[in-house]
């Protein structure tokens, strides 16, 4: 499946309160989104499987792909677009053996010891980050600034996206820093009104873009 990284919605069960996950992936993707990770740390297997299925059969035929995170289990019943997976989570190669060819493998790379270790051949795409220091992952490793973004796109020399803090405000550097989008999940999650959230910053990458 072909993918866009432009801007990418991470699902956070406790910053969605006021919208469920499943109204704030809608309201995203007519924002603009252009994919949309589902990342539950708290869930069974069981109730991860029962989201995703609902996401999965509201986001039929957006042209969105939905990625589970960390979960193989989990992405295989829901039949999810492709898995994320983390340094801690299952190895890449182990996730593409059991995922088949046809799924978007996605690996998070937060150093350059993890960016040069990376096998390239298994993997789709990388996440990149911190970039900034963020409540919504208080266990996440050392922020990088745009300097290491940077360092980090050039060295994976893969399809990127950055995460962490990153805001509207961020766009332009994220993007000359290398990364082909942004991944968020306060922007958009907890926001009052996520949709038009995430079409002002979809409009701040089409225009950033458009400069650069
Ligand atoms: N991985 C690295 S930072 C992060 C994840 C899942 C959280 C990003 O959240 P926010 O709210 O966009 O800073
Ligand atoms: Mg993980």
């Amino acid at each position: 499946m072909t993918f866009d990284l432009s801007l990418y919605l991470v699902l956070d069960p406790d910053l969605c309160r006021d919208h469920s996950m499943l109204e704030t992936t809608m309201a995203a993707i007519r924002g603009g989104a252009t994919m949309v990770q589902l990342r539950h740390k708290t869930a069974s297997t069981r109730e991860f499987i029962e989201i995703g299925r609902a996401l999965r059969a509201a986001m039929a035929g957006s042209g969105v792909p939905l990625i589970v995170n960390d979960n193989i289990e989990a992405a295989i019943a829901i039949d999810a677009h492709g898995l994320h997976v983390g340094q801690d989570d299952m190895p890449a190669e182990m996730a593409r053996q059991k995922l088949g060819k046809d799924k978007i493998l996605g690996l998070s790379i937060e150093s350059e010891a993890v960016a040069r270790k990376i096998d390239k051949s298994v993997i789709d795409y990388v996440g990149i980050g911190p970039v900034f220091a963020t409540s919504t992952k208080p266990d996440h490793k050392p922020a990088i600034g745009f300097e290491g973004l940077a360092h980090l796109t050039t060295l994976c020399n893969l399809p990127s996206v950055a995460i962490g803090g990153v805001k509207q405000e961020h766009v332009t550097d994220v993007l000359e820093s290398g990364a082909d989008g942004l991944a968020v999940v306060s922007a958009i999650c907890g926001q009052k009104n996520p949709e038009t959230a995430t079409r002002q910053l979809a409009d701040a990458i089409k225009n950033a873009r458009a400069r650069l």
